[in-house]
């Protein structure tokens, strides 16, 4: 199918909803056409009410993306008991403690909110929550995440907080990230980092290697965390913390003593990239550890930052070596996936990522979106974070990037030019759509009907996404492959992590399954007519 009949298809299917629907939903679709001078893509904005989309809240990026996987932190969900409940153990961040440390990661606790709570308040509730919860766990740190009616009772968890580390002589840390703030996980993730810069990075104070890093955006979802670590430390490198994936407060507290940030997923923990850049002059820079070619170029690139020559060829060396160990298994499967199309529709930075390793084993995408992703995660970052030069970015006049160059030169005003170091590296954060080839639909907050329309428009042979949308795409006879769980598997990071998803693809394709299944709408009349009234 070339480009124009897609657009057409794609118009055709969002014509179906009411006017202010269409209106709202076309803006968060686009057909890659490299032709156009701008392609500009609305995302980041509240989702239509009624409509099903994938997203999660305010909670779920704060107490279960960014804080859930620090293992020494008990972590209080202040709320009804379903906001904890559903949240517990539902995401794969893996966790293994080291000799006698605390790990609390596979606890729930809560306050449990009933009526009396919401009418009277809930602070006497959480003060007794937290002093069963020292009691019991003797933790050094107690996190206390608000749930949606707190918010809309007014409970100071701030206070109690302050209260509880007096009393206690522990470090208890507040966050308000009541579901209902903003519009999406997003803003959860914002917070969290909020905090964490102000109250727990900066308060170690450990020696540190010659090079050395804290990875940032890394969740070890499955193990790739520790796949990354494996090849980072057999370069050389010192990792000092990585947030958060496997990640301790005790590790968070001496990443302000790392020479580099490296940033894996900038969806969720930039705000923390650019604050340590601002506060304590750490660069950072941007990676994708997912797919053999990219995994390579970001430990070139971290080399290179250091620019020393016995690390670049140190990088080199093992390098070779990882690859060499996966080429012949690559290939076998490249033989059985190659020609394949994908659709991806993630959160916030793996539909991006899994595109490079799916280009590793011949698999094309022919859709891509974000639930949460913001402007920049699909066209690409075009302004420079912070001009600390001048302290006020109203006053640039232009900014000029020259490729591959490490500095990029700040207009001020026709006299007045500034060079900065290009840390962030502009040329190589292009953002999703870059990437994509003509033709291929990128879509932000993908709902229900849009994913069966969509599957149905381009047959694609692999659908990754999560929990909630896979059954569509199983009801349509689609192979699907979780990319938030990894259905279980994994590590997927890194070299020997692309080995293990480019089996676990290539033994969707081939399992005969998939064929069994007949969609409804094959065997089914599809019921369709008009309102009477
Ligand atoms: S591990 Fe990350 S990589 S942190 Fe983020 S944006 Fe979620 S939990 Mo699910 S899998 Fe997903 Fe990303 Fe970053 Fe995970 S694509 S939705 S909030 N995400
Ligand atoms: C979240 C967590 C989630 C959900 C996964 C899914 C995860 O968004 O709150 O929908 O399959 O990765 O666990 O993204």
């Amino acid at each position: 199918m070339n480009a124009v009949d897609i657009k057409q298809k794609v118009s055709k299917t969002l014509e179906q909803y009411p006017a202010a629907v269409f209106k709202n939903r076309k803006d968060h679709v686009i057909v890659k056409d490299s032709e156009a001078d701008v392609q500009i893509i609305t995302a980041n904005t509240r989702t239509v009410p009624g409509i099903i989309t994938n997203r999660g809240c305010c909670y779920a990026g704060c107490k279960g993306v960014v804080l859930g996987p620090l293992r020494d932190a008990l972590i209080i969900t202040h709320g009804p008991i379903g906001c904890g409940y559903y949240s517990w153990g539902t995401r794969r961040h893996k966790g293994r403690i080291d000799g006698d440390e605390k790990n609390y990661l596979s606890y729930c606790l809560s306050t449990d909110l009933q009526e009396g709570d919401i009418v009277f308040g809930g602070d006497k509730k959480l003060k007794q929550a937290i002093t069963e919860a020292v009691e019991i766990f003797h933790p050094e740190t107690i996190m206390i995440c608000s749930t949606c009616p707190v918010g809309l009772i007014g409970d100071d968890i701030n206070a109690d907080a302050a209260w509880a580390q007096k009393e206690f002589g522990i470090k208890v840390l507040a966050f308000s990230c009541e579901g209902y703030k903003g519009v999406s996980q997003s803003g959860g993730h914002h917070i969290a980092n909020n905090s964490l810069i102000k109250h727990v990075i900066g308060t170690g104070e450990r020696a540190v290697g010659k090079y050395s890093l804290n990875i940032l955006g890394e969740y070890n979802i499955g193990g790739d965390g520790w796949e990354v670590e494996r090849i980072m430390k057999r370069i050389g490198y010192d990792i000092v913390s990585v947030m958060t994936g496997n990640g301790t407060v005790r590790d968070l507290s001496n990443a302000h003593l790392a020479h580099l940030n490296v940033v894996q997923c900038h969806r969720s923990i930039n705000y923390i990239g650019e604050m340590m850049n601002t506060k304590y002059g750490h660069d950072w820079i941007k990676v994708n550890f997912i797919g053999v070619q990219s995994m390579a170029k970001s430990l070139r690139d971290i080399a290179a930052y250091f620019g020393d020559k016995d690390l670049i060829d140190r990088t080199e060396e093992v390098i070779a070596e990882e690859i060499s160990e996966i080429s012949d298994a690559m290939e076998y499967f490249r033989n059985i996936c190659q020609g394949k199309t994908a659709a991806l529709f993630v959160g916030g930075s793996r539909a991006h990522h899994y595109q490079m390793l799916l280009k590793d084993i011949g698999v094309e995408t022919v859709l891509a979106g974000y639930e949460f992703g913001h402007r920049d995660d699909y066209e690409g970052r075009e302004v420079i974070p912070t001009i600390k030069a001048d302290g006020d970015s109203k006053n640039i006049e232009s900014i000029e990037v020259e490729p591959d160059s490490k500095y990029y030169r700040v207009f001020l005003s026709p006299e007045r030019v500034i060079e900065l170091k290009n840390t962030i590296n502009l040329n190589d954060y292009p953002g999703m759509m870059k990437g994509m080839s003509d033709g291929s639909i990128v879509i932000d907050d993908l709902n229900h009907y849009e994913t069966e329309e969509f599957l149905k428009i381009l047959k694609p042979d692999i659908f990754c996404s999560g929990i909630k949308d896979k059954y569509i795409s199983h009801k349509a006879g689609v192979f699907s492959k979780q990319l938030h769980s990894y259905d279980y598997s994994g590590p997927y990071a890194g070299f020997k992590g692309a080995v293990n998803f480019a089996r676990d693809i290539a033994m969707g394709l081939t399992t005969p399954s998939w064929k069994l299944i007949t969609p409804p709408w094959k065997k089914e009349p599809m019921l369709e007519g008009t309102m009477a009234v």
